[in-house]
């Protein structure tokens, strides 16, 4: 369920209200929310012309992950990197695309921003949708001079915001600053995000899963049997829930937003550790799903409160509705309890 805003806002504005709200307020975050914004639309331009400018398939290199680069990829993270280093707000960002962390020109910045610049980029050639993803932090060591990456190690649960843009059949920012989801829908013809709904709340159950079940056999029984589960017939629960996986996470959580359900990315034979990045895919997520009244966990723990010990480290992670996640908890941890 959402609030349809009964009058034309745009993303600018929003924020500016927003801000007005807490009179000690700097501006400063407001500034940098902009600043994604921008970047956001230059972004969207350029992956609705990918085709057209060959911006599409892999330009030659891998990435630190050792996962083949595409154009876009790149352009997303300079966008992104370069509109946040214009402000002089930030000092330091964590890129999906870079190795180690980024300093940015303004060493005494009070923020800190993680970014995974093209979320689902396997996804380009094909057209189907990918996104931004940001999640933004204060800076711990204020007055120290030089940054370092343990300033970046922090808790989910310390995130200010985040959010992302999802470039789908239409462009839409959604983000959070902790108090309620808001979402702006580019209207491409006067180049603004409007605002189409706001304080989202998400079902409390869903009738879909999603998960890529073609690593099945090498997943947990718990697991397996939560997936049979969802299949079975029962209409009191909408069983069978129908499956749907996109491949980028962002769309897939984003769809889990608007219409409730769950979204899986476990460990795995491949993936011991889960697949998706803690700091710029599960936490920002995570903070959106939560303050839209979902559940995010790795199984054991709520993904917020994991203590991260590496910037690009991975989790397993089950987020959606409360009942969704609360029934594969239970199968799981059944499962764990029993002897194999
Ligand atoms: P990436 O495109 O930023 O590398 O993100 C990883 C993507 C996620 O968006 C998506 O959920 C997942 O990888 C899909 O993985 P798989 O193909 O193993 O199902
Ligand atoms: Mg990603």
């Amino acid at each position: 369920m959402t609030n349809k805003p009964t009058k034309l806002v745009t993303l600018d504005e929003y924020i500016i209200q927003s801000q007005n709200r807490f009179p000690g307020a700097t501006g400063e975050l407001s500034q940098l929310l902009r600043d994604i914004g921008l970047a956001a639309k230059i972004i969207s331009r350029e992956v609705n012309k990918a085709g057209i400018t060959s911006l599409l398939g892999v330009d030659g290199s891998r990435n630190i992950h050792g996962e083949s680069v595409k154009k876009l990829d790149l352009f997303a993270d300079q966008q992104l990197i370069s509109a946040l280093d214009r402000s002089l707000i930030t000092c330091m960002v964590i890129s999906e695309e870079n190795d180690g962390i980024v300093r940015l020109n303004s060493q005494g910045g009070k923020y800190i921003v993680y970014l995974d610049p093209l979320d689902g980029s396997s996804n380009i050639d094909v057209n189907v949708s990918i996104g931004s993803i940001f999640s933004i932090y204060m800076r711990q060591s204020r007055f120290d001079p030089n940054i370092v990456e343990s300033d970046a190690l922090q808790p989910g649960i310390r995130q200010v915001a985040a959010g992302y843009v999802l470039y789908g059949s239409s462009t839409i920012m959604v983000y959070t600053t902790g108090m309620g989801v808001s979402a702006f829908t580019l209207d491409p013809s006067i180049g603004e995000f409007i605002l189409s709904d706001d304080d989202f709340e998400m079902p409390d159950h869903g009738t879909i899963y999603s998960i890529n079940e073609g690593s099945y056999n090498s997943w947990g029984n718990g697991l397996k049997k939560y997936i049979k589960y969802c299949q079975l017939e029962d209409q009191e629960s909408g069983r069978p829930y129908s499956a749907r996986y996109i491949g980028s996470m962002v769309a897939d959580v984003h769809r889990t937003l608007v219409k409730g359900g769950i979204f899986i990315y476990p460990s795995s034979k491949r993936y011991p550790e889960g697949k998706l990045r803690l700091m710029y895919e599960c936490n920002p997520l995570s903070f959106i799903i939560e303050q839209a009244g979902g559940v995010a966990t790795n199984g054991n723990k709520r993904i917020m409160e994991i203590q991260p010990d590496a910037i690009h480290e991975r989790t397993p992670i089950y987020i959606g509705s409360r009942k969704n996640v609360e029934e594969v908890i239970r199968f799981i941890t059944e499962e764990a309890e029993v002897p194999v």
